[in-house]
């Protein structure tokens, strides 16, 4: 069964959807059981056999997956097809100890680029359209997705990847762009740099596609009406393909999950009990179309809640809301997933202790993060100059763990505050999630 773009399959009904997910997580779950041995073997610590799967009716009783299964299981341990024919890697932002790598056969890159030409058709993208991707291209897989989403669909695409703002620009006004897909950040620090050169009024874009971090409505507005477009979101992860997983329509009520090849389900975080529509909780999800790397009740971490109502869009995909939340610490700055353990790892490699701060800022869309670290009191006596060049290694390192600028600010011995139930070591002041 290979079911491949048809925008038909988006308004398919319900009885439709339940046969063909129950039918592919029969498969997958038959195939995983015999290619991935160490979910195999998660399933025999449950006394479960693929026998024991007969319908979405009995997908609570498979096990979880989470990141660090992915981990344990780096690199080729989850892989459910043989190497020989995979033909791509993808991997998440992070560093080394925290890299999460996701493999694909050509038939999985079909399916991804058949997601991301649906969400840009659902951003009212055709075939006349001209596609700017400022995504990175490379290991992430902003670029890639949506490049290969456009392509689908036959529009021209521009693969700029991320950066060298000037050029973006250029190409933007000289060919016409009429859909820019980037991460809303870099949507924001676009259009300042297009005001900035005074060249609104050579700028052709109708939507944008902007996803990979949390973004308020607040920032939907001023970009929209900035650049005199319609923004839309799409969500997605690594793990599970990319961009694409959901993506909003022209009804933007929440964004519509490909179930037609991802089962999503909400649990509660804490008891992995399976929620119900209109109830807060993490999203997982079980993809049941893909050959590489079919995760089953994979846990995104992602805070969100599911909505079956029919849409005014005619799709009959469930909607999810945007990410209200994260249920473990992983930060997204710059859209690069940031994690408070690598930054605590940094500064005890340089001898210091476990009191300081990282706060994160947003300043015109655009996101900082600063690390306030306090000094030993042997630190404390240095010279100026001193102090200053232990800064100066300190962002050094960061950035080569965290793949980003950090502002790094040493302060007084025992001036950060202390906390008597558990730190407070995370300042987020850019209240992402209020959606
Ligand atoms: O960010 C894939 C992507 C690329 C999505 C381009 C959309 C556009 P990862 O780097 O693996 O993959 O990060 C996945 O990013 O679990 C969410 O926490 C967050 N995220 C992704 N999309 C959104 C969004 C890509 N629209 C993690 N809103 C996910 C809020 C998002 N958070």
């Amino acid at each position: 069964m290979t079911r491949y773009f048809q925008p038909e399959q988006e308004t398919a009904s319900r009885e439709q959807l339940t046969a063909w997910q129950n039918e592919g997580l029969v498969k997958t779950v038959r195939r995983v059981w015999d290619n991935v041995p160490y979910y195999r073997k998660k399933m025999e610590e449950k006394g479960l056999t693929p026998g024991d799967i007969r319908s979405i009716d009995d997908l609570h009783k498979l096990p979880f997956l989470t990141k660090d299964d992915l981990r344990e299981a780096y690199p080729y341990g989850l892989l459910a097809e043989p190497l020989a024919n995979c033909v791509r890697i993808h991997s998440t932002s992070g560093t080394t100890g925290r890299r999460v790598v996701a493999f694909y056969t050509q038939h999985d890159l079909d399916l991804w680029a058949d997601c991301c030409a649906r969400a840009i058709v659902a951003a009212g993208g055709t075939k006349e359209d001209v596609v700017q991707v400022c995504y990175g291209y490379g290991l992430f897989t902003g670029g890639s997705g949506l490049h290969d989403g456009a392509h689908r669909m036959g529009a021209l695409t521009l693969p700029m990847s991320s950066g060298n703002t000037d050029r973006q620009i250029q190409f933007m006004t000289d060919l016409g762009s009429t859909i820019l897909c980037c991460t809303p950040s870099y949507a924001a620090y676009l259009t300042e740099s297009i005001y900035e050169r005074g060249l609104r009024d050579q700028i052709k874009l109708k939507a944008g596609i902007f996803g990979a971090e949390a973004w308020t409505q607040e920032m939907r507005r001023d970009i929209e009406e900035k650049l005199g477009i319609k923004a839309y979101d799409i969500y997605g992860l690594t793990e599970i393909s990319g961009p694409g997983v959901a993506f909003e329509c022209e009804a933007q009520g929440g964004m519509h999950i490909n179930e037609d090849h991802f089962i999503a389900e909400v649990i509660d975080p804490a008891t992995g009990e399976v929620l119900g529509d209109g109830q807060k909780g993490e999203l997982v999800f079980t993809a049941i179309d893909k050959e590489a790397f079919p995760l089953i009740r994979y846990r995104t971490k992602d805070i969100c809640i599911l909505n079956h109502e029919k849409c005014s869009c005619g799709r009959t995909h469930v909607r999810m809301t945007k990410p209200l939340g994260r249920s473990d610490d992983m930060l997204i700055v710059k859209g690069v997933n940031v994690f408070p353990s690598q930054i605590e790892t940094v500064l005890m490699n340089r001898g210091y202790a476990a009191n300081y701060q990282i706060i994160v800022d947003r300043e015109n869309h655009s996101d900082r993060i600063e690390v306030r670290v306090e000094m030993t009191p042997e630190m404390f006596s240095d010279e100026l100059s001193a102090v200053t060049e232990r800064e100066k290694a300190l962002v050094s390192d960061l950035k080569a763990m965290l793949g980003i600028y950090a502002k790094v600010k040493l302060v007084m011995p025992k001036s950060i505050e202390r906390s008597e139930g558990k730190a407070v070591r995370v300042i987020d002041k850019r209240n992402l999630y209020q959606g």
